[in-house]
């Protein structure tokens, strides 16, 4: 039977509690909102990130070795494949991401600073599982899947996401892959609900974006911003929450929500490291490099098969 377009999202509403999937917060403008959020004082994970790559450049460059075939999952503004570019001189880039628009310019960005990159944009949901042009070459493959989105997923789907990297490389391929540490509660629950209110905008976003995929009606001011650490899941979540009680309709459907009702919309799952080294290896990446800052909030690590 064929399903219609976007029955995931009217069938996640109609569940109790409803959710989304975070997927849906990347149209252009989510984008550019979560472009604003890395930048945040309170968001650590991007620039401890960054700083983790740039403070351990080289042996990140000689882990990997040059002239690879870089395939970037969730590339966004491709920025972070910009500074792995600069280390490790690939012959070839593979940006993959959902929000096509925004891809081909960043993609354009690289094109221009590298001119002898052969850079490609490929829009795709890289969550229903990415195929690659033939022409592509199948060695030298390096996965790179940074800023720790492999957290938004539940970790049965995570590992399942693993299988498939492991899948798009052989075995002299790898993976390049950022992981959110556990840490203190303030810290964690302060970068995902700033002072300056751009991640509840963030969360908001994503019912226009459903409004305009599935012509419903929500009315964004309604909804109020909720992020928390779930610490039994080890993840944060971001919810929206209802702020009235309101009557939600799309063509074919609708429901109601209560005051105080919430629509699940993010988890953020922050793996201790020994925990997600033991997934890797379930997924066929049996050793891991592993880089972490002086905190120990964040790691980079260099899985091979
Ligand atoms: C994309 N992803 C890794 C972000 C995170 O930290 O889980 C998404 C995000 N949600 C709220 N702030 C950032």
């Amino acid at each position: 039977m064929l399903l219609p377009r976007y029955s995931d999202i009217t069938h996640g509403l109609t569940q109790r509690p409803a959710r989304i999937s975070p997927k849906y917060f990347y149209d252009q403008h989510g984008s550019q909102l979560f472009e604003a959020i890395t930048r945040l004082p309170e968001y650590y994970p991007t620039r401890t990130e960054m700083a983790l790559m740039q403070a351990h450049a080289d042996s990140i460059a000689h882990a990997i070795g040059p002239g690879r075939t870089l395939i970037e999952l969730g590339a966004g503004n491709c920025q972070k494949a910009r500074t792995l570019c600069r280390l490790v001189q690939p012959a070839c880039f593979v940006g993959v991401d959902i929000s096509a628009d925004f891809l081909e310019q960043a993609v354009q960005g690289l094109r221009d600073e590298f001119p002898a990159l052969d850079a490609r944009a490929l829009a795709g949901d890289m969550t229903l599982g990415v195929s690659l042009p033939d022409d592509i070459p199948r060695t030298g493959r390096l996965v790179f899947y940074p800023g720790s989105s492999i957290g938004n997923f539940d970790p049965p789907h995570a590992l399942d996401l693993l299988a498939h990297m492991r899948e798009l490389v052989d075995d002299d391929g790898g993976l390049l892959i950022g992981i959110d540490l556990p840490k203190d509660v303030a810290v964690l629950e302060a970068a995902y609900d700033d002072a300056a209110g751009v991640t509840a905008e963030f969360n908001r976003n994503v019912l226009r974006h459903v409004n305009r995929l599935i012509g419903s009606d929500f009315d964004v001011a309604q909804w109020q911003h909720r992020a928390f650490f779930n610490t039994e899941a080890s993840r944060i979540e971001m919810h929206l929450e209802a702020a009235t009680d309101t009557e939600v309709c799309w063509p074919g459907g609708g429901r109601r929500f209560d005051r105080g009702e919430r629509i699940h919309t993010e988890n953020s799952y922050k793996y201790p490291l020994p925990v997600f080294t033991d997934m890797l290896a379930r997924a066929g990446f049996a050793q891991a490099q592993v880089w972490t800052d002086e905190r120990g909030w964040f790691a980079v690590v260099h899985a091979r098969p």
